[in-house]
């Protein structure tokens, strides 16, 4: 485990053991790439990006937080502000050949205006043969306090006209702000932009692509995003080439709407994602 600067500025965690290599920036607490021995990486980030401070990266998993989409409050950044806030490495811990990391964000003058609670925000990164990051909120107001949040993970899927998503069974979604839509059927296939806001999702989906099936579970979460911009979005999204949509899928472990976190003073939550080939 070592730390680097990127030639243009941004300082990230190389990691590299007998069962993964990855990198994990400051900014953000934001992995990038995890790849595990002999085989295929499971994240994907645009060729476009180039990795300028100031911007999330245009890939891996961008934290969410602490609320996600757009602010109701004008000016307020789309998905948070943590993704390009600048957190601390707080621990590294290597148990036999998995990494366990802890990234902490500190509320401080500069982005309280977004946040004006006192509560510890952290994410988690167990690296092995699989991969697995969390999110842990701790509350420690003398009030109630909400937030939504997501693990944005981009997915390299190969061929978004052969990609098929399973294991939605039973759940519900938004998608352009109608809805929710009952799920028909338990499989998702991509023919146009698609934004959905799934609720009463299951904990497990596999994503089905001509390379091999990525399986994705989650924790402390009952919702889900599932996004793929299609030709036009593509256009009008920054850092994204107009034929990346072909290749990337987002599934984005979740709390949002009704699953919203609601922590009392002293509570905890853990929002966690497991992601490995299967
Ligand atoms: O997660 C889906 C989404 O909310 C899309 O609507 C799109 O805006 C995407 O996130 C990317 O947002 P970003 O702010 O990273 O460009």
């Amino acid at each position: 485990v070592t730390t680097k600067k990127h030639p243009n500025g941004l300082d990230y965690v190389e990691i590299n053991t007998d069962l993964c290599q990855a990198s994990i920036f400051l900014q953000g607490a934001q992995i990038d790439f995890f790849k595990p021995k002999d085989k295929a990486p499971l994240l994907w980030v645009s060729s476009a990006d180039d990795y300028q401070p100031g911007n999330g990266i245009r890939g891996g998993i961008p934290v969410c937080w602490p609320w996600f989409g757009a602010s109701d409050i004008p000016g307020f950044p789309q998905h948070g502000f943590a993704r390009t806030s600048l957190w601390s490495l707080a621990s590294v811990k290597m148990r036999n050949q998995v990494v366990d990391l802890v990234f902490t964000l500190a509320i401080t003058e500069d982005n309280k205006q977004y946040w004006p609670h006192d509560t510890e925000v952290s994410v988690l990164f167990t690296l092995g043969e699989t991969l697995s990051v969390s999110i842990v909120n701790k509350n420690n107001c003398d009030y109630d306090v909400n937030l939504t949040q997501a693990l944005h993970t981009y997915f390299p899927i190969g061929d978004i006209h052969q990609l098929k998503a399973t294991g939605f069974t039973g759940a519900k979604y938004i998608e352009f702000a109608k809805g929710p839509y009952p799920q028909e059927g338990d499989e998702v296939n991509f023919t146009r932009e698609t934004d959905r806001v799934y609720t009463d999702l299951a904990p497990i989906q596999h994503l089905h692509t001509p390379e091999g099936t990525i399986e994705v579970a989650r924790e402390n979460s009952q919702s889900a995003v599932l996004w793929n911009p299609w030709i036009d979005k593509s256009q009008r999204l920054s850092r994204f080439n107009d034929e990346d949509y072909l290749t990337m899928v987002c599934h984005e472990a979740a709390n949002v709407l009704e699953d919203q976190v609601r922590l009392a003073p002293g509570a905890s939550h853990t929002l966690t994602t497991h992601i490995r080939w299967v």
